[in-house]
């Protein structure tokens, strides 16, 4: 168990910066479950808003994470298409201006979807993520809703996808 401490909510590209302690972000599909990991991690329920309904997380939120002293930034899911193209688009940049010219970010876990093929933003994501030379840490999500032979092959299929 970790002890994690939200210290630092950004909306806006402007607000992003200001921290001072390596980072791992998590990033993925709009309900993939990113804040739920959040709070599986840090032991408490509502540590981090999670929802059923997607496009729960609409900023990047930056968690103190002790023993370690680094930051695991939870940042909004893309993907949701039920939101409108200007906020989406919001999103975009938001998420494109934390991962671009971060020294401090030193991985990214992408979160993924068991019971989906991979699908085109995680693909674009990993690419990208793996483009600026940062560690990309793969996270199989909602395993718990799959077949034991679907979650091989699905995981087969994104070390493939990804070259582990
Ligand atoms: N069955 C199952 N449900 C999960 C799992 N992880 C998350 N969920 C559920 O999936 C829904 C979305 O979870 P969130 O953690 O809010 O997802 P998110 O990736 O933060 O979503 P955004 O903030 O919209 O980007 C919630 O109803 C969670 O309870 C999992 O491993 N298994
Ligand atoms: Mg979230």
């Amino acid at each position: 168990m970790y002890n994690l401490i939200l210290e630092k909510t950004a909306y806006t590209p402007d607000q992003l910066s200001g921290t001072d302690l390596p980072q791992i972000a998590l990033a993925g599909r709009s309900n993939v479950g990113k804040s739920s990991l959040i709070n599986t991690l840090g032991g408490r329920k509502k540590l981090a808003k999670i929802s059923s309904t997607p496009g729960k997380t609409r900023s990047v939120n930056f968690f103190r994470v002790k023993p370690g002293n680094f930051f695991l930034v939870d940042l909004p899911g893309y993907g949701y298409a039920r939101c409108s193209k200007k906020e989406r688009e919001k999103w975009g940049q938001l998420i494109q201006r934390f991962l671009e010219d971060n020294t401090l970010l030193k991985a990214v876990v992408l979160l993924l979807d068991s019971r989906l093929e991979p699908q085109a933003m995680d693909l674009e994501l990993s690419q990208y993520v793996k483009s600026i030379d940062i560690d990309l840490i793969p996270v199989l999500t909602k395993a718990d809703k799959c077949k034991q032979k679907q979650l091989s092959n699905i995981s087969n299929t994104w070390i493939n996808i990804l070259g582990l």
